[in-house]
Order: C-alpha cells, then structure tokens, then sequence
C-alpha cells in the first residue's frame, strides 16, 4: 500500500520533481475510513466537552518523538542537511515544482502532504505559514485574498530506521471572507488533504471556544486524517484569555496535539528584512518535527506497518506534545 504522503526516491526526480498531490493530478483514491462520516457533536463551550465518539479509524497520535529524533536539526548532521533549505543565512524559498538541491551521494526520498490550515479570521494562519517558510511575518491583519499555498522543505531523521527523509508540505492557507463567499473553496481546501492545523489564538477566547466547531465542520467527515491543534501568539501569554486549566480540558476531552507559536518577525536587519535563517528554524522546529511525525505514523498506518490504535482514555499531560514558547 502506497503510503500518503507519496514518498518518492530522490534520485527518480527530474529537478523540478512531480506536480503536488495537492493539485489533484497524483492522488485519486481517498483513505477508505475517511468515508465514515461520524456525527461530531456541535459544542457549545470547549471547556467542558463530552468526549468526541470513538470512531474505529481515528489513530491514536504518536507519543512525541516516537517516529522523529527531535533534537536532530541542531546535530551537526542536522545542520549538514538544512544548509539546503537556507541560502546567506536566509531561508531558501520554493516555487510548486522546485526542491532543495542536495549532493549526488546524499539520496534521500521526499514525502510531500497537503496540510491545511484553519481558524477565525486572524487568528495568525498567514503569519504561521511566514513564520514556517521563512518569509516575512506580516504585522498587520489583512485578510487573505483566496487561497495562498506555500511550500516549506524540511528533513527530518527516523527514529526507527535511522534515515533522512525530506518533508515536503505544501500548506493551504484560505482568508475566512473567501470561504464564506464561494462554495468551492473549502472542498478544494481539504480534498485529498494529509493534514488539518486548527489554530486558534491564545488572545481571542472565542477562536478556542469555536476549535469544536472547526473540528466538526473542516475534518468531522474525515476522522482518520492528521489534525493537529495550534494556539498562536503565545507570546502574548500574559494576555491570554484561555488559561491552561481550558487547554487541560481540552486536551483530555479531544486527544490531539496540541502545540503552541510565537508567529514574530525576527531581528530586523540593515537591509529593511528579518533574520530568518538557523533562528527561524530553531523557532519552528516543534510544529514542523510535530507534523512530520503525525504524517510519517498516519502513513505508516495506513500501510499498514503500524497497528491502528484507538484512542485511549484521555491524554495525560505529558503525552500531548508541546511547543517551546
Ligand atoms: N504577537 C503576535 N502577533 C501575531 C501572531 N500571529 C499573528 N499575529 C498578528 O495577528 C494579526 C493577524 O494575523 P494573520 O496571520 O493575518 O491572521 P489570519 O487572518 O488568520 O491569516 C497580524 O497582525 C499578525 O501580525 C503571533 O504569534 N504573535
Ligand atoms: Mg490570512
């Protein structure tokens, strides 16, 4: 069985690779549990949740650091491998149909995933997915006109096998005005979608109080697909309107990653940019090892390589994978 993320041997590849799954053309045949469409009930207050039903194809998420060596990317192997997506210190930015360029002798496959990103209108998805390629964050809301892809590269190493595989996301971003005006934007989001980001904002309680709702709505028809939940502007901590007992709560009643962001600009340099470079990575190591990790085992799942697990009883508090601040 193929897994999701169509992992493809490097050396097979021309230069500008295979068009994305995301476009449709790789990936006819959907995950057949997917087809499940289990009534998720529409919560009212995400503090006090009925535990979602137990639906038989949603996997239990990987402990952290069970399928990903964590720590891997600061290794000076890490670092060996990285160089290819920075370019003078800066991350190198790529188009749909470009990758990283890595030596002849280093042969390593790719997996590539469509992941998307949901959440109330500014609550940081456009400036997560900046914060992730390393592009500029923007410090004003503006409303995203449409749907915004953007691809981030990132190797990552196994832990069970030892080897470096090249992450491909390509990370669907869409303005909540698009949304609501056309139809056919949220189908063309999530179909064949590898991953969901519900973020929400640890400044705006009512984009936590609305993550069940989102769950529902984006993913509710597609439970054995990769959800990850993300709390942004966790730099405004001190402000936070969701305090950590609601995240606990949270937590217990739903089973999902949970991690949080700082989606801030770094230090502003001569020439008018931000330094993004090994900082920014350092900075967004967490969510991109965390999703390599939930795809790589969704993969594996599916391949059947993995048992499947039902989700357990609730998290405990150590299991859920957490961001630095
Ligand atoms: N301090 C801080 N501001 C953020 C963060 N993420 C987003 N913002 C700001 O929040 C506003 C809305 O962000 P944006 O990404 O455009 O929201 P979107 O509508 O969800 O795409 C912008 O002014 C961002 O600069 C964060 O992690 N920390
Ligand atoms: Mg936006």
């Amino acid at each position: 069985m193929t897994p999701r993320g169509g992992v493809r041997g490097d050396t097979e590849e021309g230069a500008l690779g295979t068009a994305p799954s995301a476009l449709g053309e790789a990936e006819g045949t959907k995950r057949g549990p997917g087809s499940l469409s289990p009534p998720w009930p529409a919560f009212q207050h995400p503090c006090r949740p009925a535990p979602p039903p137990r639906v038989p194809s949603m996997a239990r998420p990987p402990a952290p650091g069970s399928a990903i060596v964590p720590d891997w990317h600061e290794s000076p192997e890490g670092k060996e491998f990285l160089a290819c997506v920075l370019r003078r210190s800066r991350r190198r930015l790529f188009g749909l149909l470009e990758r990283p360029v890595l030596p002849p002798s280093v042969a390593i496959d790719t997996a590539s995933y469509k992941v998307f990103v949901s959440g109330k209108s500014g609550v940081g998805k456009t400036a997560l997915v900046a914060k992730l390629a390393g592009l500029e964050v923007p410090t004003a809301h503006h409303e995203t006109i449409g749907i915004q892809t953007t691809v981030v590269f990132w190797p990552a190493k196994l832990q069970a096998s030892d080897r470096v595989v090249m992450f491909r996301f390509e990370f669907w971003d869409c303005g909540e005005a698009a949304l609501r005006k056309f139809d056919h934007m949220l189908p063309a989001c999530k179909e064949n979608t590898d991953a969901f980001l519900f973020l929400f904002s640890f400044t705006d309680r009512a984009s936590f109080e609305d993550l069940p709702g989102q769950l529902a709505r984006v993913a509710g028809e597609t439970p054995a697909v990769v959800r990850m939940v993300i709390g942004s502007k966790f730099d405004q901590y001190m402000h936070t309107d969701v305090p950590e007992r609601d995240l606990t709560a949270f937590r217990q009643a739903w089973e999902l990653p949970l991690l949080r962001v700082k989606s801030v600009p770094g230090r502003r340099l001569a020439d008018g940019r931000t330094l993004d470079g090994w900082a920014g990575l350092a900075d967004v190591a967490h969510v991109l090892n965390g999703l390599a990790e939930q795809l790589w085992h969704q993969d594996q799942v599916a391949a059947g390589l993995l048992p499947n697990p039902q989700r357990a009883p609730p998290a405990e508090e150590g299991g859920i994978t957490s961001g630095h601040p």
